[in-house]
């Protein structure tokens, strides 16, 4: 099975995804074959919210994504949470495989990729209906990162759809744009839905650097995961 879901004794999913399993209580049934497509199943991919560009301490975070991953994970009855980083050096990806052995996680509803958000179905055969924006305030498209690489890709429809929803976000916030069939991202990908989420910025280049002040940073990446994950779940009921 090249669905790769475990976190200690097999890599990350890297490349293609096996599309059909065994019946299972997940994913929608197929008559003929009685499997379930994973296709069908909705799932959220996201990327580790604020440890790049606003220089987030990797343990906390990592912390911060377990604990959160834990508590609504097993919640979703039909759904599952995939954490996504560029490459197999990941540090949060390792830390977070690492904290989570022995938590009472479903691997089928948690996993870790590597790949790019971007092209999660096209090059690494992973459908995700909804992907999440590690976004800035403005939820302008420039900067880098994660945020320029989904905008790029979405193409001038999700800069128009997310101005429509919402005009600005403060950190520890998320907000849920469906994509307009028309963009590139919906087409090639499957994708439906972004979830642009702001976290706790403690880069002193970038606007609301908190200064090292990890009691406001934590409280404020735990606000951003617990509203990225239900804004997820309004999607999935
Ligand atoms: N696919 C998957 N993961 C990615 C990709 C990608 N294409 N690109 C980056 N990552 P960052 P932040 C991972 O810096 O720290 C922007 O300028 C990356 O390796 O994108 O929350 C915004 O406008 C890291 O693990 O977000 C904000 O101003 C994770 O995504 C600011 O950066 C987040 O890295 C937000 O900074």
């Amino acid at each position: 099975c090249k669905d790769k879901q475990t976190f200690s004794s097999i890599p990350d999913n890297d490349n293609s995804e096996t599309k059909e399993v065994e019946n299972q209580a997940v994913g929608s049934v197929d008559s003929h074959a009685n499997q379930v497509s994973l296709d069908d199943i909705p799932t959220l991919a996201f990327p580790s919210i604020s440890t790049s560009d606003f220089q987030f301490n990797h343990e906390k975070a990592a912390d911060i994504i377990v604990e959160k991953v834990a508590e609504f994970s097993n919640k979703f009855r039909n759904a599952r949470l995939v954490l996504v980083d560029l490459s197999h050096k990941s540090k949060i990806l390792s830390l977070v495989k690492a904290k989570i052995a022995g938590k009472n996680i479903d691997a089928q509803k948690f996993f870790t990729h590597v790949g790019d958000i971007t092209h999660l179905y096209s090059r690494g055969g992973l459908r995700c209906n909804v992907i999440a924006n590690a976004a800035n305030w403005r939820l302008n498209p420039g900067g880098g990162g994660v945020n320029a690489a989904i905008f790029n890709a979405a193409g001038p429809e999700l800069e128009s759809a997310t101005k429509e929803k919402v005009q600005s976000l403060s950190p520890g916030n998320a907000a849920v744009v469906p994509l307009p069939s028309s963009s590139p991202l919906f087409t090639r990908e499957g994708v439906t839905h972004v979830i642009h989420v702001v976290g706790p910025n403690m880069n002193p280049q970038r606007p609301n650097c908190l200064n090292n002040d990890y009691n406001k940073g934590c409280k404020i990446l735990q606000d951003a995961y617990t509203s990225l994950f239900e804004g997820f779940a309004s999607i999935v009921r």
